[in-house]
C-alpha cells in the first residue's frame, strides 16, 4: 500500500516532515490490516490539537459540559479498568517472566491480535500523533508514536504527554522509538462491541503495544501503562529504573530547602493525595524515570505532564487544589462520572449529588438495581478526571527541567488493615529494596476482578513488569550500588484498623512525609526495631502539633506504632511461598528475608507476645 494513495496533501507534507522510513512503514502496516476510511496524520500545532478536540464532540466520544473546556466521556459498561487477564507480554518461545506475569508465546500471540485488529477499523478513521515521553531534548526522552482511532485517546494524551512532532523531527536513531495501535474496534453507539475480544498485547522485541476492543485509558491509551512495560525492559537493559512512582518535592515548614521523593503505591492506595498534600509541590502523580548522573546523584522526571486521577473522594476537604481545578472552566476530562444538567458529580464529592442522570450504565435514577440486585451507584468508584500539572497551584517549578530533579526518597507504600506501621525507615538500600519487593496491598476498583484481596504486588509494579522478578530486584540493587549519594527507602500504610476503623486520619500523611524528610537531613533519631526504623513519639507530637495543630497522643502512638510481630510473621510465610516459586531469586533477597525473619522471632521471644510497642523495643 503506498503512503500516497491513503493520505490527504496535508498529512503526508506532515509526516514527510518527519522523514522516518520506520514511522511509515509502521503507518503503512497497520493501515493495510485495520483498513481504516481515513488517515489523518496530526503535528503539534494549535490547529492540529484542536481538530481533535471537535472530532471528539462531533463523533460523540465526549460531550460537552457547563463549564468550559470541560467534556465527558464514557468507557462502556464493561471497561471500566485495567483488563490484567487480557493484557499479555508476548514472548519467544521457552521463556519466562515470572508465575504472576501473564505471557502469551509470541508468534501465537501475535497471529491472534492481528486477526483481532484486521478490519477493526472499518468506517472510522485513523489518527497519527507523536509524542515524547519525559521532558524535551533529555537524556530521559523516548518518542512515541500513537495510532489510535480514538479521538478519546489522542485528546487525553494531548493533556497527560508532551507533545512530541520536534523529538521525531530531531531522532538521531531513526528506529529509537516506542509506537502504540490502538482501536476501539466496533462501536455500538460510542461504546466498544466486542469487549469480549478485548486484547492488550506488548511486543517487547518490536517496542510496541497492540490493544483493541477497549476505551479505558488504562487499556487504550498507548503512552500510559503500555509505555511503562516497554519502558521497564529498557531501563532494565540500560541500568536505569522505570517506576510505577510519583514525584514529589517536600517542604518543612521553616526551613529553606525542598527535598525530593519518588514513590510507589499499588493503585488507589492514597498515590496521588500523597503527591497533593498541601504545602508540598508536585511533579508527577504516576510514572517516573529515574537515572544516576555523572556525579552519582540519582535524578527522576515525570514521563507525563498531567493527571489521570481518580475521582471518588475528591472534594473540598481532602483535595482542596484537584477539587478547585475540576470546578473551574479549563481543559478537562470526566469519564464515568454521573451526569445531570451539564454538571459532573461523584461519590464523597462532598455536596449534594442529584437523585437522577446518565452515568456509565446509562440512564440513572436514585436506588436503581443492576443485574446483580445490588444497587448502581451514581457514578462508578474508578470515575477519572484527565488535567494537566500545570493547572494545579502545587505544581513543581522544576517539573519539565530536563535534567530531572535529585532523588532523596523512596516511598512503598500498600494498602494493609492489620500488620503494617504507618512508616517504617529501612536499615540500608538493599533491606529498602526487600521491603518494596515484598509490598502487598489488599485489591480496589482500579482494576477489574475482586476487591479486599491481599495481593503480592512487588513495588507496586507487578501489573507492569517485562522483566523476569530476579532481573527487577537486580536492577535495583545495583542501582544502589552505583550512588554515590545514597536515597533512604520508607514504607508506609495508610490503611491500618481496628475494630473496621482507620487508626489514622486523611491528613497524618503529611506527618509521615516530613519525618521522612527530616530523616534524610538527619533531623531526627528513630528507634530501631525487627522491620526497620520507626519514629519517635517526641518528634512525631511535635510534627502533627506544628504541621496539623493536633495533639498526637501516645496512645493513639502506640497503637499505631505497635509491631505486630506475629502479623509480620504471617507475611513472612507467605512471602516465603510465593519467592520459591520464583526463579533466581538473588541471594541478597533471601539473606534480608532470613535476617528480619529471624529478628521477628527473637523479638517474640525475648517479648513473648503477639504485638509489642515501640518503646520496649528501645530497652
Ligand atoms: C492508574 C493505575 O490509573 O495504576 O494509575 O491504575
Ligand atoms: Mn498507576
Amino acid at each position: 500500500m503506498s503512503l500516497e494513495k491513503i493520505l490527504d496533501k496535508k498529512s503526508l507534507d506532515t509526516l514527510k516532515e518527519i522523514n522516518n522510513k520506520n514511522v511509515e512503514k509502521v503507518i503503512e502496516q497497520f493501515v493495510s490490516l485495520c483498513k481504516p476510511e481515513k488517515v489523518t496524520v496530526l503535528s503539534d500545532n494549535k490547529e492540529d490539537v484542536e481538530y481533535i478536540r471537535n472530532k471528539s464532540i462531533e463523533n460523540k466520544e465526549e460531550t460537552k459540559l457547563a463549564l468550559e473546556g470541560h467534556t465527558v466521556h464514557f468507557d462502556g459498561p464493561k471497561d471500566q479498568a485495567r483488563d490484567k487477564a487480557n493484557t499479555k507480554i508476548l514472548l519467544p518461545k521457552g521463556t519466562e517472566i515470572s508465575k504472576k506475569i501473564n505471557t502469551v508465546a509470541r508468534e501465537e500471540g501475535l497471529k491472534e491480535v492481528l486477526d483481532i485488529m484486521n478490519g477493526c477499523m472499518k468506517g472510522k478513521e485513523l489518527f497519527v500523533r507523536f509524542f515524547c515521553l519525559g521532558p524535551l531534548d533529555s537524556k530521559f526522552s523516548i518518542a512515541a508514536l500513537q495510532l489510535t482511532d480514538s479521538t478519546y485517546v489522542c485528546h487525553s494524551e494531548d493533556i497527560l504527554y508532551r507533545q512530541g512532532f520536534s523529538q521525531f523531527k530531531k531522532l538521531k536513531d531513526p528506529k529509537n522509538f516506542f509506537y502504540f495501535v490502538h482501536s476501539a474496534g466496533e462501536m455500538e453507539g460510542s461504546v466498544t462491541k466486542n469487549v469480549d475480544k478485548r486484547r492488550i498485547y506488548v511486543d517487547l522485541q518490536e517496542n510496541r503495544v497492540l490493544t483493541v476492543n477497549n476505551q479505558y485509558a488504562g487499556n487504550s491509551v498507548g503512552l500510559k501503562k503500555l509505555a511503562l512495560r516497554l519502558a521497564i525492559k529498557k531501563a532494565s537493559q540500560e541500568n536505569w529504573l522505570t517506576e510505577h512512582m510519583f514525584v514529589m518535592g517536600i517542604h518543612p515548614k521553616g526551613k529553606d530547602r525542598v527535598t525530593y521523593f519518588t514513590g510507589a503505591f499499588p493503585s488507589a492506595c492514597g498515590k496521588t493525595s500523597t503527591a497533593m498534600m498541601s504545602g508540598q509541590t508536585i511533579i508527577g502523580d504516576d510514572i517516573a524515570y529515574i537515572r544516576i548522573n555523572e556525579a552519582g546523584i540519582a535524578h527522576a522526571v515525570n514521563i507525563e505532564q498531567g493527571i489521570f486521577g481518580i475521582i471518588r473522594d475528591v472534594n473540598k476537604k481532602n483535595d482542596p487544589i484537584i477539587q478547585k481545578v475540576l470546578t473551574t472552566p479549563r481543559e478537562i476530562i470526566f469519564s464515568n462520572v454521573l451526569i445531570k444538567d451539564g454538571k459532573p458529580f461523584w461519590l464523597g464529592m462532598g455536596t449534594e449529588t442529584p437523585k437522577d442522570g446518565v452515568n456509565f450504565l446509562g440512564e440513572w435514577t436514585e436506588g436503581k438495581k443492576g443485574k446483580d440486585r445490588k444497587e448502581i451507584p451514581l457514578a462508578h468508584k474508578n470515575a477519572r478526571y484527565t488535567i494537566r500539572i500545570s493547572d494545579l497551584e502545587n505544581a513543581d517549578p522544576h517539573a519539565d527541567d530536563p535534567k530531572g530533579v535529585p532523588v532523596s526518597g523512596f516511598i512503598y507504600g500498600g494498602r494493609n488493615s492489620d500488620t503494617s506501621v504507618p512508616v517504617a525507615e529501612s536499615l540500608s538500600w538493599a533491606h529498602g529494596v526487600f521491603l518494596g519487593v515484598i509490598l502487598e496491598s489488599e485489591t480496589t476498583a482500579a482494576t477489574l476482578g475482586a476487591e479486599g484481596k491481599l495481593v503480592h504486588n512487588p513495588m507496586a509494579n507487578i501489573d507492569f513488569l517485562t522483566v523476569p522478578l530476579s532481573t527487577y530486584i537486580n536492577s535495583h540493587l545495583r542501582f544502589g550500588d552505583h550512588l554515590d549519594k545514597p536515597i533512604k527507602i520508607f514504607s508506609t500504610n495508610y490503611f491500618l484498623k481496628e475494630d473496621g476503623k482507620y487508626l489514622n486520619g486523611m491528613l497524618d500523611k503529611k506527618i509521615w512525609a516530613l519525618w521522612m524528610e527530616g530523616r534524610v537531613h538527619g533531623n531526627y533519631a528513630a528507634i530501631e526495631t525487627p522491620i526497620g526504623l520507626i519514629p519517635k513519639y517526641e518528634d512525631l507530637e511535635a510534627l502533627f502539633k506544628e504541621n496539623n495543630e493536633e495533639d498526637y497522643s501516645k496512645q493513639a502512638y502506640n497503637k499505631q506504632f505497635s509491631v505486630r510481630l506475629d502479623k509480620y510473621l504471617d507475611k513472612m510465610n507467605r512471602i516465603e511461598k510465593i519467592f520459591k516459586e520464583e526463579k533466581d531469586i538473588p541471594q541478597v533477597f533471601w539473606d534480608h528475608f532470613e535476617q528480619q525473619k529471624k529478628r521477628l522471632q527473637e523479638a517474640r521471644k525475648e517479648h513473648g507476645k503477639p504485638v509489642v510497642q515501640p518503646e520496649e523495643f528501645e530497652k
